[in-house]
C-alpha cells in the first residue's frame, strides 16, 4: 500500500486527517472545573452535584455548545473531570457530554477504567443517550445520577437513539446505581429553552425520514 503524505516535519510525517483527537471545553467550564478542584470542593448529596452541572450546561450553552451538561465525581464527592456536548463546535459526533465527561475522567486519573479509581459517579443534565448509555459500564463508574429524563430531550427535538426498555435494570444487575429525576424540572428548562431559541438540534439517522427505516422507540419517561 502507498500513502500519501503531505510533508515530513521533524522527521515525523504530516497526517492528511485529524490524528489526535480533542474536546475543547469553554474557557468558563474550565474555569468552574479548576475552582470546584483546586478548592476541594466536596460536592456532597445529588442536588449539590446536579446544580454544578446544570451550572456548566448554561455556561457551555453560552459558548456556542449543545445544551448538555455531565462530570464524573470520586467517592469523596469531588469533582475529578467536567463534560459538555461539544458536538457542533468540534465537529465530534460523539462529543456528548457524558463521553466528554468520562473522556476527561480517564485522562486526567490516567486509566482507562475508572473502577481502579474508587466509586465513581457520573452525573449528567439528561438521561444518556444510546451511546453514552453503552458507554457507562466500560467507563468502570459505579452509579450514575440523572437531571431530565430521555423524554425530555425529545422533546426539545433531540433524537436520543434506540435504548432498550429495561436499561435501569440492567446497570443494576451489573451493580451500577441509577438515581433519576435530580432537579429535572431545571434541567428540562435548559432543553427547552435552548430549542425555542432556537439552537441547532443535531440528529443521528435512527428516525425515519422517508417513511423507511424504524420508529423511534417509545421508552416512557
Ligand atoms: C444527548 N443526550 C445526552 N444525554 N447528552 C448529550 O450530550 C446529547 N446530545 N444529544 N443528545
Ligand atoms: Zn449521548
Amino acid at each position: 500500500m502507498s500513502v500519501t503524505l503531505v510533508g515530513v516535519s521533524h522527521g515525523r510525517p504530516i497526517p492528511v486527517f485529524a490524528s489526535s483527537v480533542t474536546f475543547n471545553l469553554p474557557d468558563t467550564v474550565v474555569v468552574a472545573a479548576t475552582e470546584a478542584i483546586e478548592s476541594q470542593r466536596s460536592f456532597t448529596s445529588s442536588v449539590e452535584k446536579m446544580r454544578f452541572v446544570l451550572n456548566l450546561t448554561a455556561l457551555n450553552i453560552d459558548d456556542g455548545g449543545g445544551p448538555f451538561g455531565a462530570a464524573v465525581f470520586d467517592g469523596d464527592h469531588r469533582l475529578l473531570a467536567p463534560g459538555v456536548n461539544r458536538v457542533v463546535a468540534d465537529s465530534a459526533p460523539v462529543a456528548h457530554a457524558e463521553i466528554v465527561a468520562i473522556a476527561a475522567a480517564g485522562q486526567t486519573a490516567e486509566t482507562w477504567d475508572l473502577a481502579t479509581r474508587g466509586d465513581l459517579t457520573l452525573v449528567t443534565s439528561t438521561e444518556p443517550c444510546a451511546m453514552c448509555l453503552g458507554a457507562v459500564p466500560w467507563s468502570g463508574v459505579g452509579a450514575v445520577i440523572i437531571g431530565s429524563r430521555d423524554a425530555d430531550a425529545r422533546a426539545a427535538g433531540f433524537d436520543e437513539g434506540h435504548k432498550p426498555r429495561d436499561w435501569m435494570e440492567h446497570l443494576a444487575s451489573i451493580g451500577i446505581s441509577v438515581e433519576r429525576d435530580v432537579l429535572r424540572a431545571e434541567a428540562a428548562e435548559a432543553l427547552s429553552d435552548y430549542s425555542t431559541n432556537g439552537g441547532p438540534i443535531y440528529n443521528g439517522r435512527t428516525k425515519p425520514r422517508s417513511g423507511l427505516g424504524p420508529e423511534s422507540p417509545d421508552v416512557g419517561g
